[in-house]
This record gives structure tokens, C-alpha cells and sequence, in this order.
């Protein structure tokens, strides 16, 4: 009998998030430039082809962030000691956070934020068998929004907000500053932040990244319209769009389109969005910074750099934040 099982609820992850919201799809398909949030790939089919992502020789920064987290993350999570409370905004299936699980002296407590119901909740039953001594607690919610996290049992000593995968590379300047300084608020003032950040390099290696040979990247795109089709009732026909992840060296980013083959129209929700020829629906950006841009905009949102764990190539950087 696992005795923190009654402490996963279930329940408490059931608030509506992970819905789309017809509003924001249309405000994003009838203005110009057209586009779509990143947070919508993510449902069932989305998270599991973002982990196929993870796994492809191409995208480096997964098995970079892991590397980097094996070798600094345990020593680091041990001198936090006992009743340590980590949060995870867009925890998906919390793969790399096995590695401070695995250093987490109990009491202690994981609070999983994702807004892909499913995939929270296997990664979630999944932990709570493998950390008995760890509380996990799971919210299902939209991180971009305000989210209430779960009290828990265990006495909370210090706080890590945890925030790998380059995820705050999706966001542009005011919104990235805003989640940090709402992880910050989060963490308190005596605890940490602790953010994954993917470095500027050659452009050949990241427009590599974002369109693999196999294909799966582009997949992962044009689900977002298979998603619009399903859950919306849309006749997007994917054939029609073509999958674009061009390098913009201007803002240091990479940025993910779906690109109208042909001049059409298409029907969602009671609208009629029209498609001239090359147009696009720009779907993500993907931020690259170095260390002084990335020490900028941490400093925006009143954090200061501790430290930076980086790979010898520096590809890649885990960010060690506090509040200053
Ligand atoms: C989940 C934001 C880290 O920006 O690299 C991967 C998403 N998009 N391939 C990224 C993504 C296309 C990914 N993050």
C-alpha cells in the first residue's frame, strides 16, 4: 500500500484547462498576421509526437538539458535538503525531473502544472509509485494563467520552481518576463528558479532541429490542425499546408509556420477564414539566447543569475535564478 496515494487527487486536476477556446482560435486565424499558441499542440496526440521529438538526433536540446541536469542537478537538490517543494509549469511527462525527484529527501512534494490532461496524469500515477516518499500533487491547468497550486501535507522548507526545455523560449520578451517573475513570486523570497534556456548558435543546427529528416517535427505542426478538425469541427484539409521553421536572425528565434499550399478557404466554428497562396499561420516561436540576453531578461523580472550549468560545447544552459 502506497501511503501517499490518497494525496494524488485526481480530482483536484479535473478544473476545465486543457480545452481549446474557440474565442482564441478565431481571434488567431482572423488577424494578420494569422497565428496559433503554442500551448494548443499539446493535446493527446501533440504531447506524445513532442516526445518523439525529444528522442530525435537532430533535436539536441533535450538530451543536452538531461546531460547537464545529471551532472548538476543531484547536488545541488541534496544541499536543499528535506521539505523541499519543487513546481514544474508544463511538466508534461516529467521525464528530466526524475533526475531531482531521484535527489529529493523526503518530506517533500512535486507539483506537476499541464495543461494536457492525459498525459499529466500517467506521468503523475507513474510518480507516485516510483517516489512513495514524495507527495505529488497534480494541477491541470493553462500556466499562462493564474493557477492555484495544492497546500499538500508535507511542511514546505524552500521552494524550486523548475522550468527545463526551453519552454520560456516560446514567449516574447513581456510574456517570458512575466512567467519569471511569476515563478519568482512563486518560489518566494528565499527560494529558487531554476529555467532551461537553449543558446544562440549556428543556424545550420538549429533549423535542423526544428525540421528533421523524418519528418516528425512537421507532424507535430500540422496536428494542430487535425486537432482544429476534431475538436471543432474545421475541414482543414493538412495536405493544403506545409510545415516552415525558418532561423530569424533578428529575433534571435526560430520561428514554426503552416503555410497555405494554394489560395483557400476553410470553415471553423460558424467562420470562414480565407488562405491566400503562401500565406501562414505562424504557430511558435522558439527564442535563442546567450548568456548576457538571458541575464537581461532575468533581471526584468527581479531574479539575478546564481549560476549557469552548461554543456562543454554550450549548446545549451540550465539557468540557476534567485530573487534579488
Ligand atoms: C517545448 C518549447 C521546448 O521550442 O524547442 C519542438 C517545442 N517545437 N519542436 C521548442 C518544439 C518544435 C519546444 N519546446
Amino acid at each position: 500500500m502506497n501511503p501517499n496515494r490518497a494525496a494524488v487527487s485526481f480530482t483536484r486536476a479535473a478544473a476545465p484547462a486543457g480545452d481549446l477556446l474557440l474565442a482564441e482560435i478565431l481571434a488567431g486565424l482572423t488577424s494578420r498576421p494569422k497565428y496559433l499558441y503554442p500551448k494548443f499542440f499539446y493535446d493527446e496526440r501533440g504531447s506524445l509526437l513532442f516526445d518523439r521529438i525529444c528522442e530525435l538526433p537532430e533535436y539536441y536540446l533535450t538530451r543536452t538539458e538531461t546531460a547537464i541536469l545529471a551532472e548538476r542537478a543531484p547536488a545541488f537538490i541534496r544541499a536543499l535538503g528535506p521539505g523541499l517543494r519543487l513546481i514544474e509549469p508544463g511538466s508534461g511527462s516529467s521525464a528530466k525531473t526524475r533526475i531531482l525527484l531521484d535527489a529529493m529527501q523526503p518530506p517533500a512534494s512535486y507539483v506537476c502544472v499541464d495543461i494536457s490532461r492525459s498525459h499529466l496524469m500517467t506521468a503523475a500515477r507513474a510518480l507516485t509509485e516510483r517516489y512513495p516518499g514524495i507527495e505529488i500533487l497534480p494541477v491541470c491547468a493553462d500556466f499562462t494563467q493564474p493557477f492555484e497550486i495544492p497546500a499538500g501535507t508535507a511542511a514546505v522548507q524552500s521552494t524550486l520552481l523548475f522550468f527545463p526545455g526551453s519552454t520560456i523560449g516560446n514567449f516574447d520578451r513581456s510574456e517570458a518576463i512575466a512567467l519569471l517573475a511569476m515563478m519568482r513570486g512563486l518560489a518566494g523570497a528565499e527560494g529558487r528558479v531554476l529555467v532551461g534556456a537553449d543558446l544562440r548558435k549556428s543556424p545550420r543546427i538549429l533549423e535542423a532541429a526544428y525540421n528533421d529528416a523524418a519528418g516528425v517535427t512537421a507532424e507535430f505542426n500540422l496536428n494542430l490542425l487535425a486537432r482544429l478538425n476534431h475538436e471543432f469541427g474545421a475541414d482543414f484539409d493538412l495536405s493544403a499546408f506545409m510545415h516552415r521553421a525558418p532561423w530569424v536572425e533578428e529575433h534571435s528565434r526560430i520561428e514554426m509556420h503552416l503555410v497555405s499550399a494554394c489560395r483557400q478557404t476553410v470553415h471553423i466554428g460558424g467562420a470562414e477564414i480565407t488562405f491566400e497562396s503562401g500565406e501562414s499561420i505562424w504557430t511558435e516561436s522558439c527564442h535563442k539566447y546567450d548568456r548576457a540576453q538571458f541575464a537581461a531578461l532575468a533581471r526584468e523580472a527581479e531574479l539575478g543569475v546564481e549560476e549557469v550549468w552548461t554543456d562543454k560545447e554550450e549548446c545549451f544552459s540550465a539557468q540557476l535564478l534567485q530573487p534579488i
